[in-house]
């Protein structure tokens, strides 16, 4: 077909919205009529989808304290690999035990352990775990079962990202050059995921695989907050890689806001 054929047919295809867009401004106004419609008929199409979560608005917040003397993290050696030891000017140190300033505890997963009813689809968008300065980013993390984990290699050393799930299966993927990405999903709930790299033995990592979206985890402040839960009476779960894991009992109803802390001891 030439060119000037396929013109031809394009524009005849497409006659009829463009007489209407040159056409009057009650024809102009019917085609926004027509959009609007389009658009309640996906929406409505998105909200009749079996797996449609039940709607939330309660929201359970809160902060994990640490209590006592923080142990002192070992300064991490990494002479073996000439790249990682580049990439620091400064010390580095283990993340196992992070107390912050404000006398908090960072890396600690919190999530809703039981009183979840009904199904959440995973979301499409991945969860990202860089592999940057040698270390992994971030060092505890939550995702629902059947998200993307995005491994992210942007270090210019070679990593081996080795998961240890005891319910998951197993593996282990080497990412020899800087920019390298793998794909790769956890198809059961299951709280700790460890990950190590089988190359740098101070690479560690931990996730909280869930069958809901309801976890979140400390940072430098030590807060969290658990938002768009549905009514109800729910376990939360305060999990650290070092210390026993500790749970809480909560009730919330509509909209309603409440407040869990959590304190661990060293
Ligand atoms: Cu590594």
């Amino acid at each position: 077909m030439s060119n000037r054929a396929l013109l031809l047919l394009l524009a005849s295809a497409l006659s009829v919205p463009l007489l209407a867009c040159g056409g009057t401004k009650d024809e102009d106004a019917l085609l926004e009529g027509e959009e609007e419609m389009a658009e309640t008929a996906t929406t409505a199409g998105t909200a009749a989808a079996p797996a449609a979560a039940p709607a939330g608005s309660a929201t359970v917040t809160g902060k994990v304290a640490f209590e006592g003397t923080a142990p002192a993290m070992a300064k991490l050696k990494m002479e073996a690999d000439a790249f990682c030891k580049a990439a620091h000017a400064a010390p580095v140190y283990a993340q196992e035990v992070v107390v912050n300033g404000n006398g908090t505890l960072q890396h600690v997963i919190v999530y809703v352990k039981e009183g979840v009813a009904g199904s959440f689809p995973a979301p499409s968008e991945p969860v990202v775990l860089d592999q940057k300065g040698c270390r992994y980013a971030p060092h505890v993390f939550g995702i629902q079962a059947g998200q993307p984990l995005k491994i992210v290699n942007s270090d210019a050393t070679l990593h081996n990202i080795h998961a240890l799930p005891k319910k998951n299966e197993e593996f282990n993927i080497g990412q020899p050059l800087q920019g390298m990405e793998t794909l790769r999903k956890f198809g059961t709930p299951e709280v700790p995921v460890r990950f190590k790299c089988d190359v740098h033995k101070w690479m560690g990592a931990y996730a909280a695989v869930l069958n809901h979206p309801f976890f979140a985890t400390t940072g430098d402040q030590g807060t969290f907050e658990i938002k768009n839960l549905p009514a109800g009476t729910y376990v939360i779960e305060a999990w650290h890689e070092k210390y026993p894991p500790q749970t809480q009992s909560v009730t919330v109803s509509g909209s309603e806001s409440k407040t869990v802390d959590f304190a661990f001891k060293g």
